[in-house]
Formats: structure tokens, C-alpha cells, sequence
């Protein structure tokens, strides 16, 4: 298909909305099931879901149309969320909830004999993420909206998402996954927008038309990316943002030329290599690192990105760049997609002609780059010989932005050679690397991390030079989640009681939640948030039912740590918190019990060996637990099989305790925290993250607190002595004795021992056993307080009160007001 059909949908009349009557619903339903699938009523259930989400995706289509057409009339400035990730989950559900169209479906489907919910599960969870950071890039395009913003998100279209995780003899087991295989009805294919990416080949300077020496890319081997457009409903106002996910195929020239040559096969062979590069999302994975295809992904990415944005640009300002950086801003998601800093270089000056100067202006006032960790380990860094072999050009042009910014180093600081070394963007060595963090802070005009505390560590320790040099870059935003997905969507019977209370503004205006304070004590209340939380808990107990076989009973406290699994969020301390009340129950300290029902569930990236050992000692633990009849309701373990954002969905209304339990310093913000918050779960937490907003937003009657503080982490890895620690402690004795006797691992000998090795490690990282002690008290306090009924309601509902802080609505609007500044 050609390339250059310019803006038609500016030239095509509006198209009318369709009613949302329950009857148009059903015959809407009914057509689409018999006539364009093929199917009837009876047929496999996910054809019941497709044939509704077309009817619903009919109901989009034209706001779809208008809203970035009266965008463009409002000749309003657009800000492009660049990620590698978007975790968006399920799509159906949260349609008809911002349509408001909850009861017409129902009874549409009623209508048939069939319940909605059942169809609504139907759905593959859209998987295209790791955890937080993509989570939050799909709250961050429901935020915005709804809040009327102009904002593209741009992504990839990955054939594969995060693996699918099953538990196989307590072992993580990964096995693909492959969402699009019963067809996407959430996806709107556009070759018409076509971008071709190059890779590979070599420079050459040619003399231009102005008789200039001019650098051209030659001989590469291309890639086609084709957008498919991806819908992303506002809340009850008519909005549909898009989101732009991009895969790849290989250009019909390239088979071509070998099939001419008569090699069929090496023509197929070669579509199949270009396919590559959209096939699979890369786990969060150290072993992943340097991987080829994953700096192809990150390229791919941002070049058809930014073409894709010029093209738009042409259509609409014939190309007149003056004012590019007034109208455009690109927002980066770490540094995954910070190739696009040089990329848009290149486009500048190679194809637009532009001086570097004029481009570096451009590019310094359009790029902003959000960090999303402290670990100094996962700062993403690339082999210089690498970058020259797939993009020579790119390579090129970073040396040019390190030497000119050196250049300004060295003016600022004369003869600190250190300091230039340390702050090149070129880390020198035997094996020479890029350092992506380091151009993306050059590149761009914001730099923000995601919570307080770690944009206040990353501006003292990562990018301490950096913040020296350009103070004013650096600036906080705090993550969020949205009350929409999170609260009204996951927890209908909560969402209706508050809105009995307070009205259902709140789902807009997230901040409304306080209103809800007067009722804390309200005796009817608090009787129904009682049992709004019993029936979330019954749900919950039911899934643990059908997914681990294991039986909570809704009397106990359910106490859930969901996340990936990772070293630093230390599910080994739950583990441990759990094997010392096991502890206490067999030696008959069970006077004043809480029973306790603990949920842990996560993924472990498939080359991360200590975290995969960490789900096996949980299964092991359960199992002994839940088999022992004299441990009987006291005490339950599960661990979740893949844990993803539908089953996050079901727990958090569930949750009465939430485990936010990293070592302090280490978590940059957390959102599963806020997820739980929002849903009247009270946080056992150390002073990390998001964790001390959450805190200080509570106050400390309701949540928690726990362990060393970040300064006192770093003061004590000095003195840090488990051995010792673990001798003064006659219950951390206890628990380490059974570990190391074998007790969970009867018939599997030494299995655990890397974990024993890592917890009494002098130089352990995340010094787990530093906080045991403090962390076993926390866990008493939580089950006095527990048993006191209505302590913990009030708890339970101050929580939720007080959340409306951790709505992305908010972050949201932040991000406008201080960088992309999109009211014009
Ligand atoms: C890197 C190299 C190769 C392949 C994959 C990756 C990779 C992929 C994903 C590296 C990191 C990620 C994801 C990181 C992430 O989710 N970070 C979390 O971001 C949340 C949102 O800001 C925070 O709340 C969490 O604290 C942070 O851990």
C-alpha cells in the first residue's frame, strides 16, 4: 500500500454514534456473532467476547475519529509516550465502564442467557510489559484520556508478551505466550503509515545539492514497521486517545530482489529475520543484557516513532520546523526508547537538512527522560562495537554529542579529567560501552525519577555530576495508579458504596475520595465496608482455591506480596515471617492468635536463578504448612501461578495487608503499593519508595513501618554481621534451623543452600536478617491490631480515604504542568 495518503481522515465527515441501548447492544451482538464471525450462541466462549467487543469497538470508532481532530483544531502541543512497554491487560471491561454503559450490556447479555463477567474473563490479559514500568505506562494513557490530554503513546506490537508462568514440582516453568493468536478486536491495522527502518550498512559523505559535504547511510538492509492502533478510552467524555504499537516486516523490495535472483527460500528466510524484531517482549533479565535484538527492538521503536511524527508534522505544518519544538514533546519511559535522541538527530540533519546546532536545539527542548530504578546494575549500557554494526550512523552521532558535551565539562570543571571520564557518555575500558542513562540526561531538557526519595537519591548518587551541572533539569514525579482500572472497575461493590456516600464524582476527580472521611466512624458504614471486604475476600479465597488448591478462610488475615520477584523486594523475609509462625504454632505459642492467610506471587526472570530458587522455597514452605493438620487455619501459605494485571484485579480488592517489604534505597517508587492502598489494605512497609508518601499521607496510626531507613542501610553494610545476628535472636535461630535442616526439603537435599549462603552473607546486598527482628514485631502489631475489629476497619478505610494523592489523574497532571506543558 502506498505511503503518502496524507491526513484523509481530516477529509472524511464525522461518522454517527451508535446507540447504546440494550437492544441495539443484543442485535449488534447477535449480528456480529452469526454473520461475521460465523458462530452462534453455544459456540466456544471466546467468540461471545469477540462478537462484544466489536459491538463496543463500534461505539468508540467516532470519538476515535474526533479527538485528534479537535486536538488539531485547538492546535494544541502533543507530547508522545516512548516505551518498550505497555502492560495493558484487559481492554473490554474497562471499555464499558468509561462508556458508562454497565447495566445496557448486562442486560444485552442477560438477554442471551449469558452473564458478562464470564465473557469480560474470556479475554487474553495484552501482556506487553514486565511489571511497574509498563504497568504504568497503560495508567499513565487511561489518565490522560481522560484528562483531555494530547498525548500518543508509542510502543511495540510484540507477537509474544511476558511469558506465561506455570508452577511444575514447585518450579517456575515459562512457557510462550502468544495473546494474538485468537485475534486482537482491540487493534486497527494502518499500513497507509508505514515506516521503512534502517539497520546495518556504512557512512558515506557525498556533496549535496548546496554543493555541502553531506553524510549519507548507505547499503542497509530495511525493515518495514506498520502501526497498529490500539484505542484508549477516557472516562465518560468522548475522548479515545490512540496508542501506536509497531511491528515489524520485511519491505517487499528486499524478498523481491532474492526471489528475481530464484531463491524463494531465502527470500521467506529473510521476512522471517525482520519478523524477529517485534516477536518477543525481553524480560526483565540480566542475562539479557547486550542482547542484539533488543537494541534492534529499541531502534525500531524509536525511528518509526519519530518518522511517523514527521510525517504528521508534514501533513499538517508543510514541514516548517521553526516551531517543532514548541508544538512536540517526547516523553521517554527509561532509557529503553533513548536512541531516540540521536535518531532524531539524524533525522534533522541527514533528511531535514538542519545545522547541528539547530537540531541540538530542537532536541534539547523536545526530549524528557524518566529513570525507573537506583540499582547502579541496571542502568542500561551498550558495546560501543555493537552500536557501530547495526547503526553506524547513530554511533557517529553520539560521539559528536559526547565530545561537544565534554567540551562544556571541561569548561565548567578545567583539568577534572575524573570527572570526564566518570561523566562521558563513552565508558572506556577493554570492552567500550554506551551509556544510555548519561545521553538521555544530555538529550533532554527534564530528567525525573518516581517517587520523593528517589528522585532525592538519584540527584546525591547516580547523577550527582549530572545534577551539579544542570540543577534545574532534575525534578520529581511521583508515580500513581488509576482509580478507574484500580478501584471502580476491580472493586465494584466498594466503588458503589462510596458513591452511595459521596457521589460518583470521585472517579473522575480522584481527589473527592477524602470526602469519605466523615463516615469513618459512622457505625452503618463501617458495617458495610466490613462486608464489602468479606465478599472481595470470598472472591479472592476462591481463586486461591482454583489456582493453588490451597483454602484461606475469609476469618483470617489475608496478607499478599505480589510483585516480580526479586532479590530486593526480599520475599525471602515474608518467607522467613512465615517460617517463624510456624515455628511459634508447633511449639504451641498460639495464645492470642490471628490466623493468617499469605499470598505471595510473582515472576522470575527465566536467567535469574536465586529468584527462581525463591519460588521453589515458597512452594516447598506451602506445602509442609498447608499439609500439616495441626497448623490447620492458623496459618496458610499459596504462591500464585502467574501473577499479571487480571489477577492483581481479583487480590487487591481482597488484600487487608499489603507487603511492601524492599530494602530501603532499592525500590524507586512501587505502584502495587497503591493499588492495595486504594482498596482499604493497610501497608507493613520499610521507609522506600512511594512507601514514605503513602505513609506520610496516613500517617502512622495506619500503616505499619518497619527496618533500617536508607542512610542506616548504607551505614551498616560496614558492621553487617549475620552470624552474630542470627545468634541473639532465639527466633531467627529457630527459622534458619529449619531451613538449614532440610525441614522444607526433605526429599531434595542442599536445594536451598544458595539461599541459606545469600541470607548469611557478610556482604548480602539487600541485608535481609538487618531487619528480621523489626520486621517480626511489625508482623505482631499487625495481628493485635487485627483482632481489634474496628481498629482495623477505621485503619481499612483511612487507607482508602486518604490515597487520593496516588491517582495518576494527579501524576498526570504534574507531568503536564512542569514538562510537557500541553494546554498550550
Ligand atoms: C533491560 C534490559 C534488557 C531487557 C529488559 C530490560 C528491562 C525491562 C523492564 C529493565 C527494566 C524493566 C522494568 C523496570 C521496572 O518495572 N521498574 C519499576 O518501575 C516502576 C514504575 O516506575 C516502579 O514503581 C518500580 O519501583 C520499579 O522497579
Amino acid at each position: 500500500m502506498s505511503n503518502n495518503k496524507s491526513s484523509c481522515n481530516l477529509q472524511l465527515p464525522e461518522i454517527e454514534k451508535l446507540p447504546t441501548d440494550s437492544e441495539t447492544l443484543a442485535s449488534d451482538f447477535e449480528r456480529y456473532l452469526t454473520r461475521h464471525l460465523g458462530r452462534f450462541f453455544g459456540c466456544v466462549p471466546h467468540y461471545l467476547y469477540e462478537a462484544l467487543s466489536l459491538t463496543l469497538r463500534d461505539r468508540i470508532i467516532s470519538d476515535w475519529r474526533t479527538t485528534w481532530k479537535d486536538y488539531e483544531k485547538e492546535g494544541r502541543r502533543r507530547a508522545y509516550y516512548m516505551s518498550l512497554e505497555f502492560l495493558i491487560g484487559r481492554s473490554l471491561g474497562n471499555h464499558i465502564l468509561n462508556l458508562g454503559i454497565e447495566s445496557e450490556t448486562k442486560t444485552a447479555m442477560n438477554k442471551f442467557a449469558l452473564q458478562l463477567e464470564e465473557i469480560i474473563s474470556e479475554e487474553h490479559d495484552a501482556g506487553l510489559g514486565n511489571g511497574g514500568l509498563g504497568r504504568l505506562a497503560a495508567c499513565f494513557m487511561d489518565s490522560c484520556a481522560t484528562m483531555r490530554l494530547p498525548v500518543i503513546g508509542y510502543g511495540i506490537r510484540y507477537e509474544y508478551g511476558m511469558f506465561s508462568q506455570k508452577i511444575i514440582d514447585g518450579y517456575q516453568v515459562e512457557e510462550a505466550d502468544h495473546w494474538l493468536r485468537d485475534n486482537n478486536p482491540w487493534e486497527l491495522e494502518r499500513p497507509e503509515y508505514t515506516q521503512v527502518i534502517k539497520f546495518g550498512g556504512h557512512i558515506e559523505w557525498v556533496t549535496n545539492h548546496n554543493r555541502k559535504p553531506h553524510i549519507v547511510w548507505k547499503d542497509t538492509s530495511d525493515i518495514l514497521a506498520i502501526p497498529y492502533d490500539v484505542p484508549i478510552s477516557g472516562y465518560k467524555n468522548n475522548t479515545v486517545n490512540t496508542l501506536r504499537l509497531w511491528k515489524a516486516s520485511a519491505t517487499n523490495a528486499f524478498s523481491l530482489e532474492d526471489f528475481n535472483a530464484g531463491s524463494y527460500s531465502e527470500a521467506v528466510e529473510a521476512k522471517n529475520d525482520a519478523e524477529h524484531i517485534s516477536m518477543v517482549l525481553y524480560p526483565n533479565d540480566a542475562s539479557e543484557n547486550g542482547k542484539e535484538l533488543r537494541l534492534k527492538q529499541q531502534y525500531f521503536l524509536a525511528s518509526a516513532s519519530l518518522q511517523d511524527i514527521f510525517r504528521m508534522w508534514k501533513n499538517n505544518e508543510n514541514g516548517d520546523l521553526a516551531h517543532f519544538a514548541q508544538q512536540n514533546v517526547f516523553q521517554l519511559n527509561d532509557t529503553h526508547p533513548t536512541i531516540a535522541v540521536a535518531e532524531l538527530m539524524r533525522i534533522l540533519i541527514d533528511e531535514k537538512y538542519m545545522s547541528w546546532n539547530d537540531a541540538w536545539n530542537i532536541t534539547t527542548h523536545t526530549m524528557a527522560y524518566t529513570n525507573h530504578t537506583l540499582l547502579p546494575e541496571a542502568l542500561e549500557k551498550w558495546p560501543v562495537a555493537l552500536f557501530e554494526k547495526i547503526l553506524p550512523r547513530l554511533m557517529q552521532i553520539i560521539y559528536e554529542i559526547n565530545a561537544r558535551f565534554l567540551d562544556q565539562v571541561s569548561k565548567k570543571w578545567p583539568g577534572h579529567t575524573d570527572r570526564q571520564i566518570r561523566m562521558s557518555i563513552i565508558e572506556e575500558g577493554d570492552v567500550r560501552y554506551v551509556r544510555m542513562a548519561y545521553l538521555a540526561i544530555v538529550g533532554s531538557f527534564s530528567v525525573n525519577g518516581v517517587a520523593a526519595l528517589h528522585s532525592k537519591l538519584l540527584v546525591e548518587g547516580l547523577f550527582k555530576d549530572f545534577y551539579e551541572l544542570w540543577p534545574e533539569k532534575f525534578n520529581n514525579k511521583t508515580n500513581g495508579v488509576t482509580p478507574r482500572r484500580w478501584v471502580a472497575y476491580s472493586n465494584p461493590l466498594m466503588s458503589a458504596l462510596i458513591t452511595e456516600k459521596i457521589g460518583d464524582e470521585w472517579v473522575r476527580k480522584y481527589e473527592n475520595i477524602k470526602e469519605l472521611k466523615k463516615y469513618v466512624d459512622d457505625k452503618e458504614f463501617v458495617e458495610q465496608w466490613a462486608e464489602v471486604k468479606t465478599e472481595n475476600k470470598k472472591k479472592l479465597a476462591e481463586l486461591v482455591k482454583e489456582e493453588c488448591d490451597v483454602d484461606f478462610d475469609v476469618n483470617s488475615i489475608f496478607d499478599v506480596q505480589v510483585k516480580r520477584i526479586h532479590e530486593y523486594k526480599r520475599q525471602l523475609l515474608n518467607v522467613l515471617h512465615v517460617i517463624h509462625l510456624y515455628d511459634r504454632i508447633k511449639r504451641g505459642d498460639v495464645e492470642n492468635w490471628t490466623n493468617r492467610c499469605v499470598l505471595i506471587g510473582g515472576k522470575a526472570a527465566p536467567g535469574y536463578r536465586l529468584a527462581k530458587l525463591i519460588i521453589k522455597l515458597i512452594n516447598n514452605v506451602a506445602d509442609v504448612i498447608n499439609n500439616d493438620e495441626e497448623i490447620g487455619n492458623k496459618l496458610k501459605l499459596a504462591f500464585m501461578p502467574n501473577y499479571g494485571v487480571s489477577k492483581m484485579e481479583v487480590i487487591c480488592p481482597g488484600t487487608d495487608l499489603s507487603e511492601q517489604v524492599s530494602t530501603a534505597g532499592k525500590e524507586a517508587s512501587g505502584t502495587g503499593n497503591m493499588k492495595f492502598m486504594m482498596n482499604g489494605a493497610v501497608t507493613i512497609g520499610t521507609y522506600d519508595g512511594a512507601n514514605i508518601e503513602i505513609l506520610d499521607a496516613v500517617g502512622e496510626d495506619n500503616f505499619f513501618l518497619f527496618g533500617l531507613k536508607a542512610d542506616e542501610v548504607t551505614a551498616r553494610r560496614a558492621n553487617y554481621n549475620p552470624e552474630e545476628l542470627v545468634a541473639q535472636d532465639e527466633d531467627l535461630k529457630r527459622v534458619m534451623h529449619l531451613l538449614t535442616c532440610g525441614h522444607f526439603n526433605a526429599y531434595e537435599k542442599f536445594i536451598f543452600d544458595d539461599i541459606i549462603a545469600s541470607l548469611m552473607n557478610p556482604y548480602d546486598p539487600w541485608l535481609t536478617l538487618a531487619d528480621f527482628r523489626s520486621y517480626i514485631n511489625a508482623q505482631e502489631k499487625v495481628s493485635q491490631a487485627y483482632r481489634d475489629r474496628p481498629l482495623w476497619l477505621k485503619m481499612s478505610i483511612n487507607n482508602t480515604v486518604c490515597s487520593g494523592h496516588f491517582s495518576t489523574d494527579r501524576t498526570m497532571q504534574e507531568y503536564n504542568q512542569d514538562i510537557w506543558k500541553l494546554n498550550n
